[in-house]
């Protein structure tokens, strides 16, 4: 008798072990979805709006005042929080032509350029994104981006700089052409390097600038929407026109992939700035899926730049940057500016 209910304990545990094996890729689907749900990430439906808008909500320096639009129509200041955020949206991966894009947006003028029409934006916002043979991801991002930018209120323009071949390709230094090349356009006070193929998944991740300078591509998929290290500071950046002018911009010295990101976090961080970061679950991005470009090798020198950067960084940046515009169009989705830039890289790997 004892042996039986041994025997039938020992068939009723494995049954049960069984019956748990086969659970258990089901149960850790449950768990996960748990975490997602508590996280406020849910993967395979449209993720709902669980934090308030008010985290990441940044200070206006300007005062309230009403103040007249291009119509000379008195208009008031947008509010603090714009009324139409929805939080996660859905990306869209599929390019579209640009006059696709552009006929869902008919209030969008040459240039790239956008105001809110029925109140002032307090924020005059230029987007700086480096460029070279991506027109597909730059379709991906401008059909994802505008509406989200559209419904921050801001005061907007998006600047297209592409780097003339055959030089190997210098992230940083179109970022500071870009900078330079804005404002000769209008007084932005806010500028957000932006990587082409960034997606943005969530619109309380606001493209305006705070008091320090922000991490914005907080999470993204390419890393599992994990911050890679403590200092990242890749894919998307957002700096005042007074953070950029005491960090004398970006490095100009990094040709080819890597380490240019690291230089800036080091440069904010020499000069007294520290560097802000919103949640992961608002700063989320899908990256566009590609190979290493040609042109853009790993640069093997990164290392010794980076570590050399804090005895370059106030003669290399803003002051003592070069380039040749070859264009400059206003086209109807972005301002492009299609530069050569004297290639240092290349002279002195001849020595
Ligand atoms: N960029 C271009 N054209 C280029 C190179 C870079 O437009 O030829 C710009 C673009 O805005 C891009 C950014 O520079 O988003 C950064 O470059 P990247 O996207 O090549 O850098 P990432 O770290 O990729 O994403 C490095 C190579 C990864 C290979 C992965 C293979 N599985
Ligand atoms: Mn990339």
């Amino acid at each position: 008798m004892g042996q039986c209910r041994r025997l039938h304990n020992i068939r009723k545990s494995t049954v049960s072990i069984l019956v748990l094996i086969l659970l258990l890729p089901y149960l850790r689907h449950v768990i996960n979805e748990g975490r997602a749900k508590l996280a406020g990430i849910a993967k395979d439906h449209p993720r709902q709006l669980v934090t308030a808008p008010a985290i990441h909500v940044k200070h206006s320096f300007e005062k309230e005042q009403a103040t007249r639009n291009d119509n000379n129509v008195t208009v008031n200041l947008c509010p603090i929080v714009p009324p139409n955020l929805i939080g996660a949206f859905f990306v869209n991966m599929e390019p579209e032509s640009f006059e696709e894009i552009q006929k869902r947006h008919p209030y969008i003028k040459p240039g790239g350029r956008f105001q809110p029409l029925d109140c002032k934006s307090r924020h005059r916002v230029a987007i700086i994104v480096p460029f070279r043979d991506r027109e597909s991801h730059l379709k991906i991002l401008l059909k994802n981006l505008l509406p989200m930018l559209e419904r921050q209120q801001l005061d907007y323009g998006i600047y297209v700089v592409e780097m003339a071949m055959p030089t190997t390709f210098n992230r940083a230094v179109l970022m500071n052409i870009g900078y330079k090349e804005a404002l000769k356009d209008y007084d932005f006070q806010c500028f957000i390097f932006h990587d082409v193929d960034h997606i943005p998944e969530n619109d309380l991740n606001l493209y305006n600038c705070q008091r320090s300078p922000s991490h914005l591509a907080v999470s993204v998929d390419k890393n599992n929407y994990k911050l890679p290290y403590p200092g990242a500071f890749g894919g998307v950046v957002a700096l005042t026109k007074e953070h950029v002018i005491k960090v004398n911009g970006w490095s100009n010295m990094y040709f080819g992939w890597g380490c240019e990101d690291d230089d800036l976090y080091q440069r904010i961080h020499q000069n007294g700035l520290k560097v802000s970061r919103g949640p992961a679950e608002i700063g989320r991005y899908k990256m566009v899926k590609h190979l290493r470009d040609k042109t853009n090798q790993k640069n093997k020198d990164r290392a010794n730049l980076l570590k050399g950067m804090k005895t370059r960084m106030r003669s290399d940046g803003l002051n003592s940057l070069k380039y040749d515009v070859l264009k400059r169009e206003y086209r109807p989705l972005f301002a492009y500016i299609f530069v050569r830039i004297p290639v240092e890289g290349d002279t002195k790997s001849h020595h």
